[in-house]
This record gives C-alpha cells, sequence and structure tokens, in this order.
C-alpha cells in the first residue's frame, strides 16, 4: 500500500515531478495506491478561497498528465473524507507538542512570520499529515527529502499509539529519492535552496506549466558559479543542480553524463537541460489541457476515487476508534 500528496497551494514544479509525481508514476503498477490532493493542507498558510477549488481540480488532472492512471491508483481529495481530520484528533492526543515545535518546516515558517501570525494549523500540520498515512495503513510513502523529518515523525506517532493501545496502525516507511533521482532539486536562481512553490519570484522555479520560451529563459539564466567548464568532480551547487535534473530527466549514466558535459561550457549544458526540460513537459501539457476541457469526466474520476477512498478510511478508523475506547456509535440503518 503506497499513500501520498501534494498540497493545490501553487503551481507545481519539476521538484513536484523529479520528488514525487514521477516515481509515483514508475511504481504504481507494483503497489495498491492512494494519490491525495491535500487540500486541508493549504488552509494551513495563507490562501485565496476564491482559487482553492479550480487548483484542487488543476492538482488531480496534473496527477493524471503526469501518467498517474485513476483505474490502477486512486485518487481522492482529502477534505472529501472526513475520517481524515477525525482521525488527526485522536493522533493529536498522543503527540506531545514539543515534537511538533521541533519540525524543521514549522521552525522556519514560524521564525519568518512571527507566532501571532501563524496558525496553530501549521504547528499540528504533521499530525494531519500522519493521518493521511495512517488512515490507509500504508506501507510505503513516496515524497522528496524535505519530508524526511514528517515521515520520522508519522513513525513515532504511529509507534506510540500502539504502545497505548496495541498494534492497530501499521508504521509506514518512506521512499525517498529511489527511482530516477531527483529526491531534492535545487532552486535555479538559489541553488543553495529548494525548488519550491511557496518561493517569492519565479525565477526559482521551473513551472509544469510554463511554456516553452519560458522554460528556456529561466534555465539559461540559472545561477552557477564563476567557473567556464563543466566538471563532474568539482561543480558548485548551481552546476550539479542542473546536472542532476539532466540526469533524472532522461535517466543516462554517470558516464554518460561525463561524456556528454565534462569540459564543455556552461551554455551547451543549459541548452541540454532546457531540451529535455520542455521534451518532458509538452505532452504532459497537452494531457493537462485535454483533461480541464471534460471537467465533468475530472469530476467522475474524483467522485469514484473519493467514494473507494472512503470505503477503506471508514472500516479502518471504526478500529482505531475502538481500540482508544470510544463508544460505538448506534448503527444507522
Ligand atoms: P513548496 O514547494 O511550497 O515548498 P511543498 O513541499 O509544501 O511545497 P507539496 O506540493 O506539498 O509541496 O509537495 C509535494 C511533493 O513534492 C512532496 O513529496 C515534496 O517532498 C516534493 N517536493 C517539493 N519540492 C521539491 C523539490 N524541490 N525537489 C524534490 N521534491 C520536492
Ligand atoms: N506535507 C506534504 C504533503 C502531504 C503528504 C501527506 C505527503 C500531506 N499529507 C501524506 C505524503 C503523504 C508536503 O509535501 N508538503
Amino acid at each position: 500500500m503506497v499513500f501520498s500528496g501534494m498540497q493545490p497551494s501553487g503551481d507545481l514544479h519539476l521538484g513536484n515531478l523529479l520528488g514525487a509525481l514521477r516515481p509515483w508514476v514508475l511504481d504504481q503498477d507494483r503497489y495498491r495506491n492512494y494519490f491525495c490532493v491535500v487540500d486541508l493542507h493549504a488552509l494551513s498558510g495563507p490562501h485565496d478561497p476564491r482559487e482553492l477549488a479550480e487548483k484542487t481540480r488543476q492538482v488531480a488532472a496534473l496527477y493524471i498528465a503526469a501518467g498517474i492512471d485513476p483505474g490502477v491508483s486512486t485518487l481522492l481529495v482529502q477534505s472529501h473524507v472526513p475520517q481524515h481530520t477525525e482521525l488527526a484528533w485522536l493522533l493529536s492526543c498522543v503527540t506531545p507538542v514539543g515534537w511538533l515545535e521541533r519540525m524543521t518546516q514549522f521552525k522556519d515558517k514560524s521564525r519568518r512570520r512571527g507566532a501571532e501570525r501563524i496558525s496553530s494549523g501549521l504547528l499540528t500540520y504533521p499530525v494531519l499529515m500522519a493521518a493521511d498515512i495512517l488512515l490507509y495503513r500504508a506501507n510505503f510513502v513516496p515524497v522528496g527529502e524535505d519530508q524526511r523529518q514528517h515521515l520520522e515523525l508519522t513513525r513515532s506517532v504511529a509507534r506510540r499509539f500502539n504502545r497505548l493501545y496495541g498494534e492497530v496502525l501499521v508504521l509506514p516507511r518512506p521512499r525517498i529519492g529511489r527511482r530516477g533521482g531527483g529526491a531534492r532539486v535545487m532552486a535555479l536562481d538559489d541553488p543553495e535552496s529548494k525548488m519550491s512553490k511557496s518561493a517569492q519570484g519565479e525565477a526559482g522555479r521551473i513551472g509544469l506549466l510554463d511554456p516553452p520560451e519560458r522554460v528556456r529563459a529561466k534555465v539559461m539564466r540559472a545561477k552557477t558559479d564563476s567557473g567556464r567548464a563543466v566538471d563532474l568532480e568539482s561543480a558548485g551547487a548551481g552546476v550539479a543542480n542542473l546536472l542532476d535534473i539532466y540526469r533524472a530527466l532522461t535517466g543516462c549514466s554517470r558516464e554518460q553524463l561525463a561524456r556528454q558535459f565534462q569540459g564543455q561550457g556552461y551554455g551547451h549544458l543549459k541548452a541540454a537541460v532546457a531540451e529535455v526540460t520542455v521534451a518532458t513537459l509538452l505532452p504532459l501539457q497537452a494531457r493537462y489541457r485535454e483533461l480541464l476541457g471534460d471537467r465533468g469526466e475530472l469530476d467522475r474520476v474524483l467522485a469514484e476515487g473519493d467514494r473507494r477512498a472512503q470505503q477503506v478510511a471508514a472500516a479502518n478508523l471504526s478500529e482505531i476508534r475502538a481500540a482508544v475506547g470510544l463508544l460505538r456509535p448506534p448503527a444507522t440503518s
């Protein structure tokens, strides 16, 4: 069982594709999968209520455009399966506040915005994430490197819950950068930070829906270092990032990478990265436009996914409710 998700909190970028979406697609025939659009998580930061519903549909369409097959994998919208929030409450009651305060993502965001201006949802964000995963008894969670700490927390919460209430929860394992590389794609304009949809300015990220000219312009302007020729052994962060992206997109070996780029100018590397990126994105964009052209079909796919997810979620949650000792609700006929 595999579970993973993305927030509809901005435009998806190449990091989301290489760190998460593509590994999901590559392994989708091996497991039973649940791929979720985690719209409730997107509420933990600033968001525009006029755009959230449409963004949720767009992320779902991008999942399918990237190769998720709704006939094979279950696609669901987090807020359509109310068991996620109920389990989050049960888990929050066994999660020490200190664990949450130690999360790097929380520390970064609260430092930037100040304690009076961040929501308590930002603090409990990883508990809802743990609920997403534990609700389905997922064994594997394919994510990018930045989510490692949240998954460790998920395991700790599950371990503690099981100690208190018996072996009801399954401890999930992260799958990070296993297939195809690209677990941590860095920002083009600041290769010390990860490519991010929430970063200010667009220059650092390649949007999955960016037209070819924009992709080329961003890659050609990517920050490198003061050298001129590629040296695989001593490449600085910017050049190393471009090499990683090229390798993840083409699947080439390190030897092939060396043959093609060692000793060549940075311009040659950038042009090659731009071309393989454009070649990857064009078919994805065409499929995405097709899907959004038929909203009825997209909504039907999501409704079917929500229904399948709810069945599993309801059955698992009722065992978890019983384990903590809640009175069973009267059966409704
Ligand atoms: P942001 O880009 O705003 O920091 P996020 O990490 O909150 O976004 P999500 O959309 O929820 O983004 O992340 C979806 C998935 O994409 C997660 O598995 C995450 O690890 C992965 N991911 C995000 N950024 C990168 C990146 N730069 N490189 C590799 N994987 C990434
Ligand atoms: N926090 C994750 C998004 C997320 C998630 C999940 C990922 C929420 N719930 C469950 C995997 C499994 C992020 O990438 N920002």
